[in-house]
């Protein structure tokens, strides 16, 4: 597999992922600068010209959360997903929709000072705040003593929230983000 990749983008997000399915794969370094992920050879594999992509043989693949989803059923040793039929399912396709759905652009209008229209889709960025403490309950994880992809994606967003250098002012979300950033493989700030 090839990860397409800059430390300064979004695709640490699929890298934390492969990291955690303990998959081999190979870094592709993409300088924004020199605009490679512009390029005609990089949008044959995302024609949204924007990292992270992944390649795995003839099958492309971007965004990030199209990219855990395929590596949590790619892996299932890892056992980062739950399986089709599973009590817990459907909300894990949710939450994974769910990060980059409403989590990410609400909090992109929070952090932007920008007021947030529903008809947009999505809802303000304390309503997210209440959803995910709720959906997180007593944890550790989003699904109980269980890590899932859900926590790379929904957990991902928060950390980068920290990048951004604003917290989510929520102890248990707070608690929740040092548990992720502590994980051996997590997602490294900065
Ligand atoms: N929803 C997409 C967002 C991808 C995205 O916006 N990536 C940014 C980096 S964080 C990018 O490639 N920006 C460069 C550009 O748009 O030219 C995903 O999660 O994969």
């Amino acid at each position: 597999m090839k990860l397409y990749f800059n430390p300064r983008s979004r695709a640490v997000i699929a890298k934390w992922m492969l990291d955690e399915c303990g998959a081999q794969y190979e870094i592709v370094p993409i300088d924004f600068e020199k605009k490679e992920n512009k390029s005609p050879e990089f949008l044959k594999i995302n024609p949204a010209g924007k990292l992270p992509a992944l390649v795995d043989g003839d099958t492309r693949l971007f965004e990030s959360a199209a990219i855990c989803l395929y590596l949590a059923e790619k892996f299932p040793d890892a056992q980062l997903a739950p399986k089709p039929g599973d009590k817990d399912w459907g909300r894990y396709l949710s939450l994974m929709v769910y990060s980059t759905s409403q989590l990410e652009p609400s909090m992109g209008d929070h952090l932007m000072k920008l007021p947030t229209g529903p008809a947009r889709g999505w809802t303000d960025f304390e309503t997210v705040l209440n959803v995910v403490e709720g959906e997180l309950g007593q944890g550790p994880y989003l699904f109980g003593e269980r890590f899932t992809a859900a926590d790379v994606m929904v957990g991902s967003m928060f950390i980068w929230m920290r990048i951004f250098g604003s917290q989510t002012g929520r102890p248990a979300l707070e608690a929740y983000i040092e548990r992720l950033l502590a994980r051996p493989k997590g997602m490294k700030l900065g």
